[in-house]
């Protein structure tokens, strides 16, 4: 019997829920997805209670296209360590317990760093976690560092440290939890049950920032899957947006040296291309670049005119979409993945925003009500 605990289903004086808890509250996206993971009543659960973020729509991007399109949101940096990353770290987390694992390790341009930092705490296990020294967002350092990880920054780029600690997963007794652990891919593609739960169909559209491309195609498998099982009548065209400069998948080839202000997507020559080139071809999507311009200009469109903050490189995916507007059919829906939260990121948020801290304003009232207009 698989164990489906849809906090839901059960009578409201429930008291055989196996987690102890409230029958409304959201069991964490292993217990709400059993069915569809590998994992049985071997796998010790590690979790945060993430997933069930909130899809929501922005009215004034969809203006801005017309032709009667629906925008939404996967606003994913609300998932506990503020990324989409914790979908499959649970999942990695949880299974490199299950197989006897005393340590983990990654290459991270910050948010895979500050999951499995987290997830790997609560584990019990020990987190050695590589990055680019210089190029991570002071966020998610100060969180892979809090949670007591190893962290270890290379002169080198997020390429070059996930080429050693592909090495090192293989040498030592470490288990990589980077996105070439199945396991992790498993976690994300929830992010689409998710979708298809709150719409009661697939969208038209998923537009999607791409790095290392794992996230892409968790989602496509995530459709596929619920598709399969009659969940949702259609399948999405899946649109990947890289940063201008680190767009191997719109070049065609490996970008030697990616630079971006979107650090979270500062990777040359992404781990998953093969797989990711495949959704484009399975769903009829396309990858396309977007400038630091116009990733900035989303960044702050969002914040200002719908009050979402998310970091640099979830802004991607908005950017993309308004990027490629004319392409978008009339009354199509569209979902925008935002992989990650503002706050991972403060100083792009103070250096790029148009508004400015008032400075000078004397303690007492009349200095206040100067500066307030009044
Ligand atoms: C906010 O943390 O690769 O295409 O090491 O942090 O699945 O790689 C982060 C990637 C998009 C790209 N948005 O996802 C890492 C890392 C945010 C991200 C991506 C990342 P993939």
């Amino acid at each position: 019997m698989t164990l489906s605990l849809n906090p839901n289903r059960l009578p409201p004086d429930s008291h055989s829920s196996q987690l102890q808890i409230a029958p409304h509250r959201w069991p964490g996206l292993i217990q709400a997805y059993w069915p569809y993971l590998p994992v049985s009543d071997q796998t010790p659960v590690i979790t945060l209670m993430e997933g069930n973020t909130p899809l929501i729509p922005v009215p004034s991007i969809a203006d801005r296209i017309g032709k009667s399109v629906q925008v939404f949101v996967k606003y994913d940096g609300l998932n506990p360590t503020g990324s989409f990353k914790d979908r499959g770290m649970t999942m990695a987390i949880s299974k490199a317990k299950e197989a006897g694992a005393e340590a983990v390790i990654c290459a991270s341009t910050g948010n895979t760093s500050a999951a499995a930092a987290a997830y790997a705490l609560r584990g019990g296990m020990r987190a050695f976690v590589v990055i680019p020294d210089g190029y991570v967002a002071l966020g998610k350092l100060a969180q892979a560092l809090l949670y007591g990880a190893k962290v270890l920054a290379i002169q080198g780029n997020f390429d070059q440290a996930f080429d050693m600690v592909c090495q090192s997963a293989e040498k030592y007794p470490v288990t990589l939890v980077n996105s070439l652990n199945p396991y992790r891919l498993e976690g994300q593609k929830t992010a689409a049950f998710e979708i298809v739960d709150a719409l009661g169909d697939a969208p038209d559209w998923l537009c999607i920032p791409v790095g290392n491309a794992g996230n892409i195609t968790a989602y496509w498998m995530g459709f596929c899957e619920y598709h399969a099982q009659g969940r949702c009548d259609r399948l999405p065209r899946m649109m990947g947006f890289q940063a201008a400069g680190a767009a191997p998948l719109v070049t065609g080839e490996p970008c030697p040296h990616p630079e971006t202000l979107a650090t979270a997507i500062r990777i040359g020559n992404p781990a998953n291309r093969d797989r990711a080139l495949a959704v484009q071809a399975a769903s009829q999507g396309a990858f396309n670049a977007v400038t630091d311009e116009e990733i900035l200009s989303a960044y702050r469109l969002l914040a200002a005119a719908e009050g979402i903050f998310c970091e640099p490189a979830s802004a991607a995916s908005v950017a993309g979409l308004l990027k490629v507007k004319e392409q978008i059919p009339v009354g199509a829906r569209v979902v925008c993945v935002l992989t990650g939260n503002g706050l991972k990121d403060p100083d792009a948020a103070i250096k790029h925003s148009q508004n400015q801290v008032h400075q000078g304003v004397e303690p007492n009232l009349a200095s206040l009500a100067t500066a307030m207009g009044f």
